[in-house]
């Protein structure tokens, strides 16, 4: 086995779904775990969930469920999304697992025992959505100074661990490991807002609920989250596990190579983390990387402010390497950047369809002409030929340099070069015309040096984009000794003879101003076309929603739903929208009035066989323009996987009855 890698996602909340930001990290984490296995690390990338505390309690209680079985849905529905995204971890850890739980309890008694938890009084400011303690001081306009949120008083007894004790170890375990903080410019942030004001002793142990991990001495005390939260990357490789395996698996992978957090979470894993493993004795993990925030044009993405982006909504429409690329790519690792539909739709139809997809597609045809299929044999290079074995030997370097760093974007930047210049190369060498010319071992050369582009270029994308990476290696057939990472460091070190698949195009080409508006209507809460998702290309098949991911959206009483005018309306009139080929407009009797509604189900549909139908309409909602035309309404449909059908209202209810 060779050297270890262990690398961790921080363990989310389970409260709601996780949004396009949760996904950042995973995607991340699980670029680099990638690389770092395909570099000949033996790797384990660990991720999960974290399950305690009032947040997850209240949200239990209002969903009317015991807090397991809350959990559980929840659970089920993240793991599907890592699984759409292909997050290759290794382990999931959740921390209601007895694995976790039994170790946190007994490490919690040591801690007592050894002095650096003592019991006393909490009095001050807790803010339940962060599960943050905060002195009067800390407040912004007397609100939780990280979310913005109102804050709670509260006074209760409780355990406190003795931070103080280890402020100068911490500021020299900084001093030496510059590496330790990630970026480098986050280091000053932590120390000057919250060393050097006096590091408080942190409270580590809530009275007023009950969900959580109690205190074997006090059972009424339960761990607090954060100390519960942060263990998680030692129980899950078997810190203190009764099972010997499981504890030579720690002794394997600790300390962590990087813990991988958003610039939110940074002060936990660099201050209160590394303190509580001083006091177990434990070694550091050697980096915390805390990147930035992906947002919405109107700020941070929230779900009051209704503008948080569901990644499975994406990952249906465009297939999981697309929204892969786009989260590596988009914005420097460390930066906050903003998510608009252009910079998306534009960095699918122009870095993945065109550059890319059109390399591999345009490759393999040529070889088709000129070449019955096969991959030729080579003669001497020309100029040309070495310039851009040169810049691959170049590119691949970078590439290594820019992931150890951490630094995806600029490592797919690099990527880019290579398959911007080979197509640059093939327009240059105009294999066409040397096929015309009959000059068979130039144009032999030719279509060499491009496979031998495509072969590195596919290597170096199996990190960020598995799925492509490896239909491209399919469809050139690729030995498995041909993509190694030892192999990319000689330019010829595949066997030439293979057949190459004609392929399809890997990437969908975009219309650009078309998927942007369909992208906005999309990822826009209260869009009035309800099946608008539709796999495209090689969209993945993705198993569908299942009763267990809506549950977890906020519960509404009766007078919301209330708030919704149903009715029956009958369908008199249904065409095409012009230009727009999942749309159809419907004429639709309401009773007292005729109205237009737009609705994305011309897949499922022909308009005549909607004509004559009595369906159920949100009589309602605002009118909106889909593609130009306005809709005054939206029908409802039910969609389980590929089938969408529209509701029938009962054949004997006038148009315009009332639904409720
Ligand atoms: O904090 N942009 O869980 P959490 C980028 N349970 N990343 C984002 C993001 C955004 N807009 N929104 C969330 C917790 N994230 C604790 C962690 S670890 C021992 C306990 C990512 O569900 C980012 O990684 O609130 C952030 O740190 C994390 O989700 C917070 O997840």
């Amino acid at each position: 086995m060779g050297e270890t890698f262990y690398i961790t996602t921080p363990i989310y909340y389970p409260n709601d779904k996780l949004h396009i930001g949760h996904s950042y990290t995973t995607v991340a984490a699980d670029a680099l775990a990638r690389y770092k296995r395909l570099r000949g690390f033996d790797v384990m990338y660990l991720t999960g969930t974290d399950e305690h505390g009032q947040k997850i309690q209240t949200r239990a209680k209002e969903a009317n469920q015991p807090p397991i079985e809350f959990l559980n849905d929840i659970i089920a529905w993240i793991k599907d999304l890592w699984t759409r995204l292909d997050i290759s971890y290794d382990d999931f850890i959740r921390t209601t697992e007895e694995r976790h739980k039994s170790v946190v309890a007994k490490l919690f008694d040591r801690l007592v025992k050894q002095g650096d938890i003592y019991l006393g009084t909490y009095e001050g400011w807790y803010c339940t959505p962060c599960e943050s303690f905060w002195n009067e001081r800390d407040l912004v306009s007397g609100k939780c100074p990280d979310c913005g949120r109102d804050v709670s008083f509260v006074k209760e007894e409780s355990y406190f661990f003795r931070m103080s004790k280890y402020v100068d170890r911490l500021l020299q375990y900084y001093d030496e490991h510059p590496d330790f903080i990630l970026p480098e410019s986050r280091k000053a942030e932590m120390v000057n807002n919250f060393i050097k004001p006096g590091l408080q002793d942190l409270c580590v142990s809530r009275t007023s609920f009950d969900w959580g991990i109690h205190v074997p001495e006090h059972p009424e005390h339960v761990v607090y989250v954060w100390l519960d939260a942060l263990t998680n990357y030692i129980t899950a490789i078997g810190y203190d596990s009764p099972d010997e395996n499981e504890r030579e698996k720690f002794e394997r992978y600790w300390p962590a190579d990087v813990h991988f957090v958003g610039k939110d979470i940074m002060r936990f894993h660099v201050i209160y983390w590394p303190i509580i493993l001083m006091a177990l004795g434990l070694p550091l993990p050697k980096r915390v990387y805390g990147h930035g925030f992906f947002m919405m044009k109107d700020g941070k993405m929230s779900k009051s402010k209704g503008n948080v982006i569901d990644p499975k909504l994406l990952i249906n429409r465009y297939g999981s390497d697309a929204i892969r690329y786009f989260l590596l790519r988009e914005i420097p690792f460390g930066q906050d950047g903003v998510f608009t539909p252009e910079a998306l739709v534009q960095r699918l139809n122009f870095d993945l369809a065109n550059d890319l997809g059109n390399l591999v597609h345009r490759t393999a045809a040529m070889l088709h002409r000129f070449a019955g299929g096969v991959v030729p044999q080579k003669s001497a290079y020309d100029p040309v030929d070495e310039a851009l074995v040169g810049l691959a030997n170049a590119v691949v370097n970078d590439f290594a340099t820019h992931m150890d760093e951490m630094q995806f974007s600029v490592a797919l930047t690099d990527v880019w070069r290579l398959v911007r210049q080979t197509n640059k190369y093939i327009d240059e060498t105009a294999p066409w015309a040397l096929n015309k010319a009959q000059n068979t071992d130039r144009l032999n050369t030719v279509l060499y040096t491009m496979v031998g582009a495509i072969r590195i270029i596919a290597v170096l994308l199996l990190p960020a984009i598995p799925r492509a990476a490896a239909a491209i290696v399919e469809q050139y057939s690729f030995k498995p000794a041909e993509t190694t990472w030892d192999s990319l460091f000689d330019y010829e070190a595949f066997a030439a003879g293979q057949t190459v698949e004609q392929g399809q195009p890997l990437f969908p080409r975009l219309e650009v101003e078309k998927e942007i508006e369909e992208l906005m209507n999309l990822t826009h809460v209260g869009s009035a076309i309800a099946p608008s998702v539709e796999p495209q290309g090689e969209a993945p098949k993705q198993p569908t929603e299942t009763a267990s991911s809506r549950e977890e959206t906020s519960m509404i009483d009766i007078d919301t739903f209330h708030q919704v005018e149903l009715r029956v309306g009958l369908i008199e009139a249904a065409d095409k929208v012009e230009k727009a080929d999942k749309l159809l407009r419907l004429q639709v009797n309401l009773g007292e009035e005729t109205r237009q509604i737009v609705s994305g189900i011309a897949a499922f549909y022909q308009p005549q066989d909607l004509v004559g139908k009595k369906i159920i309409v949100v009589a309602n909602l605002k009118p909106a323009k889909l593609r130009g035309v306005e809709s005054q309404g939206m029908l409802l449909a039910a969609s389980h996987g590929d089938a969408v059908h529209v509701i029938e209202a009962p054949a004997d209810m006038p148009p315009g009855a009332v639904v409720s």
